[in-house]
């Protein structure tokens, strides 16, 4: 039981960290699915966060899928 629960955990902390080394993506930072990326959910980009103000071209304090790919072409 206990053994399940650490695998369990285990697991959990593999995909987490499997699918950021895997390279950010807009679905991956769009953590509350909501189709935009906020300015907290971008602070785990610093690069983003540096750009956030100049890539949110409709100032709605959202990156949405258009804005966030100017970032990742510049990247
Ligand atoms: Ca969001
Ligand atoms: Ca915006």
């Amino acid at each position: 039981m206990t053994k399940k629960v650490f695998y369990a955990t285990l697991a959990t902390l593999f995909l987490t960290t499997g699918t950021v080394c895997a390279g950010t993506t807009f679905e991956t930072l769009d953590v509350d699915k909501d189709g935009a990326i906020s300015q907290q959910e971008a602070e785990a980009m610093p690069e983003l966060t540096e750009q956030f103000a100049k890539l949110d071209l409709n100032q709605d304090a959202k990156l949405d899928m258009d804005e966030f790919a100017k970032f990742a072409a510049v990247e």
